[in-house]
Parts: structure tokens; C-alpha cells; sequence
């Protein structure tokens, strides 16, 4: 059985995951609507792996007799500046992320959950991985600042991320 304080900590981040999943979605959008499918591409593989952050979560509070709650999901901001504000703009929800799933290990020291505690060190990893391949992105588009050619080189290359 995982401890409440847990399972109410899970429940709040699965939130956070399914925003997540949510504000890449919409980055998708935005950059559908300014002609980046490259771009928009990689944002919607991303959307695809936030929710299975989410559902990884959701697995394993059903797995432990936990009980599920889906709270209300925030509606995320529609337009960006540029590709690169909206790149900086996941960069910040990353860094946020990773804070929440600090605070998620230290909870599980804290209450003694050794499951909770190993399946938290993949998102400890995987958030490193995520801030990396952010940041990667925004020193291209930084190198490049906007110019035509520049921008549609880097809409090849993000157009070949792989899903799944
Ligand atoms: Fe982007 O790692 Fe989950 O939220």
C-alpha cells in the first residue's frame, strides 16, 4: 500500500504531467500556425511522452491500491513570441519540472517508499535527458537568429525525431 502523503503527491504531479503534455500540444500548434511542421513535429512527439510520464504515474498508484485523481488541467498559453521564446518558455517548464520531481524523491526518503523511490530515479534521469535536448535546441536557434535558411535547416532536423 503507498503512504497517503505519497499517493497525494503522485496525484498532483500525474497533473502536472498531463499539463505538460498540454503546453507541448499547444506549442505544436503555434508553430503549425507560423509554418514550422518540423518544429511542430518534435513538440507533438513530446506531448506524446508526457503523457506517458502521466501514465507511468497513473500505473504505478494503481499497482500500489493507490486511488487516482485527475484535478482540472490548466489551459496553456496559445502564441510565443518566436520559436526561440517558446523553446526558452519549455526550457523554464523543465527546470520546474525537475524541481517537482526533487521534491517528489525527497518526500519518498522522507516516508520511506523504496518503490516510489526507484521509479522516481527515471524521471530524475529522464528530466536531465529533457533539459539537455531543450537546451541543445535553443543554442541552434540561437546560432542561427532567425534567418530563413537557418530556421528551415533546423526544421529538417527536428522533423526527424523519432516517436515511440
Ligand atoms: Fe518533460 O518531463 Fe515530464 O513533465
Amino acid at each position: 500500500m503507498i503512504p497517503k502523503k505519497m499517493e497525494e503527491a503522485i496525484n498532483k504531479q500525474i497533473n502536472e504531467e498531463f499539463y505538460s503534455a498540454y503546453l507541448y500540444l499547444a506549442m505544436s500548434g503555434y508553430f503549425e500556425s507560423v509554418d514550422l511542421p518540423g518544429f511542430a513535429h518534435w513538440m507533438h512527439a513530446q506531448y506524446l511522452e508526457e503523457m506517458e510520464h502521466g501514465m507511468k504515474f497513473w500505473h504505478h498508484l494503481v499497482d500500489r491500491g493507490g486511488t487516482v485523481k485527475l484535478y482540472a488541467i490548466q489551459e496553456p498559453q496559445r502564441e510565443w513570441d518566436s520559436p526561440l521564446a517558446a523553446f526558452q518558455a519549455a526550457l523554464e517548464h523543465e527546470r520546474h519540472i525537475t524541481g517537482r520531481i526533487h521534491a517528489l524523491v525527497d518526500l519518498a526518503e522522507e516516508v520511506k517508499d523504496r518503490a516510489a523511490y526507484n521509479l522516481l530515479q527515471w524521471y530524475v534521469d529522464e528530466q536531465v535527458e529533457e533539459e539537455a535536448s531543450v537546451e541543445a535546441i535553443i543554442a541552434r536557434l540561437e546560432m542561427v537568429g532567425g534567418s530563413g535558411n537557418g530556421m528551415l535547416m533546423v526544421d529538417r532536423e527536428l522533423g526527424q525525431r523519432q516517436t515511440g
